[in-house]
C-alpha cells in the first residue's frame, strides 16, 4: 500500500520549564518517522510546538514574578533551540498562544456549545484557598488526613461546589470503542489499545472543560461565558488541527487542512495516553471530524535507578537528574548525529528504558564509529591504493557476493516497508547485519593481501566493489537517522545533487570509474573519558 501523504505530530511541550531528554526523544523519533517518508518521496508534514496555557505555566510565571507570556516566549525558544541542535526538520512549530490557534479553539468551543455538546453543571472538588486551586480526590486521598497535597502540614482543603462547563464526552464512548475495535483508530502498541479499552469499560464521565477565571486566567476564554477559560487539554489537543488550517477563514487554509487530516501518526509518551485516546477522539467525533489513523505510544526514558527523567523529579532530587544538563551533556559528548542514533534506537516500542551513559557510549561506538564509520574508512582507504580511488567493476557474483548484495537489499526493503510497518528496529537491525556481512566478507577474502600481487589485484578490486556498493545502500537506509553522515558518505561514493532514493536504491547502479572520496571519518569514537562521572 502506498500512502499518498504522511502527517505526524509530537506532543506540544509544556513551557513551565526547560526541555529535557524525554522531549528530545519524542522530537527525534517523530523526525525520523517523517524522514523515512520523505526519503521515499511521500509528501510529509511534521508538526511540533509548545503548550503554553494552564495552571502550571501560570504558577511558574508567578514564581518568577514575570507575566506568563514572557515565560512562554522564553521557554518556547528553548524548545526551538533544542530541536535545532538535534537537527530536527519540523515543517511547523505551533504555540498555543498564537492567534492562529486561539481563534480556532474559540470557534471549536462555540460549535460544540451551539450543537448542545457543552452544558453547565455543578462541579464539586477539594479546594485549597492558600494554593488557590482544586485538587483531585486521588491527590487529596494520597495525603495523611486529606490535606493539601502541596503543603500537607500547613494547608487545609475544603469541599467546594461551583458551576462549570462540561463536554458531553460520555455520549461518544460507544462510537469511540467501535472505532478502536474496527481498527479505524489504532492505538499502538497493542497493550495500549487494551489499556484504553479497559478504561472505556469502566464507563466514561463527561469532561469538565472550564476553569473559573478568578483562579486561572491564563487560558482561552470560553466564547459563551467570559467568566471561564478553557481547560488546557482541550485547548492543547486542538493544536493538531489549528496548525494545518482547521476552521480557518481562508479557503486555501481550509483546503490545506483537508489535505492533511486525518493525521497519520500522533506520537506521544504513555503519560498522556488517556488525553489522546479518549478526550481527543471524542472531541473529534463531536466536531464531526475523522479520527486520527494512529497513536504511537512510547515508553519513558528512566534514569539509571529507574526514575522518570522529568521536570518534577529534577526538582525533587535536588538537581542531579536535572533534565537540561542531561540532554545538553548528551549533545556535548556525542554530537547531534550519535545522539539521534541513540534516541532512535534506544527503546523497544512502548517499553521504558534506563538511561546509562556507558550503554549509550557502547552502542554508538559499536554501530557508528566501529560499524558504519570504520567500514567506510577501510573501504575508501583500500580503494585509494588498490584502484586509484575509482569505483571498480563488480565482476562475477559468487555465493559470498550474492550474500552481501542480499544483506544490503534487505536494509532497503525494510526502508520501503517503513510507511506500513513504522518499524525502525527492522531498519536498524538490517543495517547492522549488512555492516557485519561486509566486515565478515572482508576478513575472509582479505582484499588487502590480494592487492599486493599484480595477478590478484583485480580480484581485490572486485571485492571492494561489492563491499562499497553494499555500503552505499546501507548509507541510504540510515539517512533519516543520521542525515549529515549519510550525506557525507553518499558524496564520498560519488553522489551528487539531491538524493533520489528511487534512482539510487538499486544494487549495482554505481557507475564504474566513479571517483571515490577520501576516508570520510563519519563518526568519531567516544572515549571513556568523555563520559561525565557525576
Ligand atoms: O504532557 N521519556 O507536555 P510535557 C520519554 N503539554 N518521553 C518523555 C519523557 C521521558 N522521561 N518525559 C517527557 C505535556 N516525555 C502536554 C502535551 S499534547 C496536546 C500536550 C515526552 O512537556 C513524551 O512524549 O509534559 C511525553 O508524552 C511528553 O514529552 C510530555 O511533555
Amino acid at each position: 500500500m502506498t500512502q499518498k501523504r504522511f502527517y505526524v505530530t509530537t506532543p506540544i511541550y509544556y513551557v513551565n520549564d526547560r526541555p529535557h531528554i524525554g522531549h528530545a526523544y519524542s522530537s527525534v523519533l517523530a523526525d525520523v518517522l517523517a524522514g523515512y517518508h520523505r526519503l521515499l518521496g511521500i509528501p510529509t508534514w511534521f508538526l511540533t510546538g509548545t503548550d503554553e496555557h494552564g495552571q502550571k505555566v501560570q504558577e511558574s510565571a508567578a514564581a518568577r514574578g514575570i507575566p506568563p507570556q514572557e515565560l512562554c516566549d522564553e521557554m518556547s525558544q528553548h524548545f526551538r533551540d533544542l530541536i535545532e541542535r538535534l537537527e530536527v526538520r519540523n515543517d511547523d512549530f505551533i504555540r498555543t498562544t498564537d492567534e492562529r490557534h486561539t481563534s480556532i479553539v474559540t470557534r471549536a468551543l462555540a460549535k460544540l456549545h451551539e450543537q448542545g455538546d457543552i452544558y453547565l453543571a455543578d462541579y464539586e472538588g477539594w479546594y485549597c484557598t492558600r494554593c488557590e486551586r482544586y485538587w483531585t480526590d486521588k491527590e487529596v486521598d494520597a495525603t495523611p488526613d486529606q490535606r493539601c497535597p502541596a503543603q500537607p502540614e500547613l494547608h487545609d482543603v475544603e469541599r467546594l461546589t461551583e458551576k462549570n462547563y462540561y463536554f458531553r464526552m460520555s455520549a461518544y464512548a460507544e462510537r469511540l470503542e467501535t472505532a478502536i475495535r474496527a481498527g479505524e483508530f489504532r492505538v499502538e502498541p497493542q497493550k495500549r489499545t487494551n489499556e484504553v479499552l479497559g478504561f472505556l469499560a469502566q464507563g466514561l464521565n463527561d469532561l469538565c472543560l472550564s476553569r473559573n477565571r478568578e483562579r486561572l486566567d491564563w487560558g482561552v476564554p470560553l466564547p459563551f461565558d467570559d467568566a471561564y477559560v478553557c481547560y488546557v487539554w482541550v485547548d492543547a489537543l486542538l493544536n493538531y488541527k489549528s496548525a494545518i488550517g482547521y476552521l480557518a477563514d481562508d479557503d486555501a487554509e481550509r483546503a490545506r487542512h483537508d489535505s492533511w487530516w486525518p493525521v497519520d501518526v500522533h506520537l506521544l509518551g504513555k503519560d498522556i495516553l488517556t488525553n489522546h485516546a479518549v478526550y481527543w477522539p471524542t472531541l473529534l467525533l463531536a466536531l464531526g471530524e475523522p479520527l486520527p489513523r494512529q497513536l504511537l505510544v512510547h515508553g519513558w526514558l528512566l534514569d539509571k535507578s529507574g526514575r522518570k527523567l522529568s521536570k518534577t523529579k529534577a526538582k525533587d532530587d535536588g538537581g542531579d537528574t536535572r533534565p537540561l544538563p542531561t540532554i545538553e551533556r548528551l549533545l556535548d559528548v556525542f554530537g547531534p548525529e550519535a545522539t539521534r542514533w541513540f534516541l532512535s534506537t534506544a527503546m523497544k516500542p512502548g517499553d521504558d528504558t534506563n538511561f546509562d551513559w556507558d550503554i549509550v557510549r557502547e552502542r554508538v561506538n559499536a554501530d557508528l564509529a566501529n560499524g558504519l564509520g570504520n567500514t567506510a574508512n577501510r573501504l575508501l582507504k583500500m580503494a585509494a591504493t588498490t584502484c586509484e580511488g575509482r569505483y571498480p567493476e563488480l565482476g562475477e557474483a559468487g555465493e559470498r557476493e550474492r550474500g552481501i548484495q542480499t544483506a544490503a537489499e534487505e536494509a532497503i526493503a525494510a526502508v520501503e516497508a517503513f510507511p506500513v510497518s513504522l518499524d525502525l528496529a527492522s531498519v536498524v537491525g538490517a543495517v547492522r547485519r549488512g555492516v557485519d556481512a561486509i566486515s565478515l566478507y572482508l576478513s575472509d577474502e582479505r582484499p588487502w593481501k590480494l592487492a599486493k600481487d599484480e595477478a590478484t589485484r583485480p580480484r581485490a578490486a572486485e571485492i571492494l566493489a561489492w563491499s562499497i556498493e553494499a555500503l552505499r545502500l546501507l548509507g541510504l537506509a540510515v539517512t533519516p537517522i543520521v542525515p549529515r553522515a549519510a550525506a557525507r558518505l553518499r558524496e564520498a561514493l560519488g553522489g551528487v545533487g539531491d538524493l533520489d532514493f528511487a534512482a539510487e536504491r538499486t544494487f549495482g547502479t554505481l557507475a564504474v570509474g566513479t571517483e571515490l572520496g577520501a576516508p570520510p571519518n563519519l563518526f568519531p569514537r567516544v572515549g571513556e573519558d568523555a563520559i561525565p562521572t557525576a
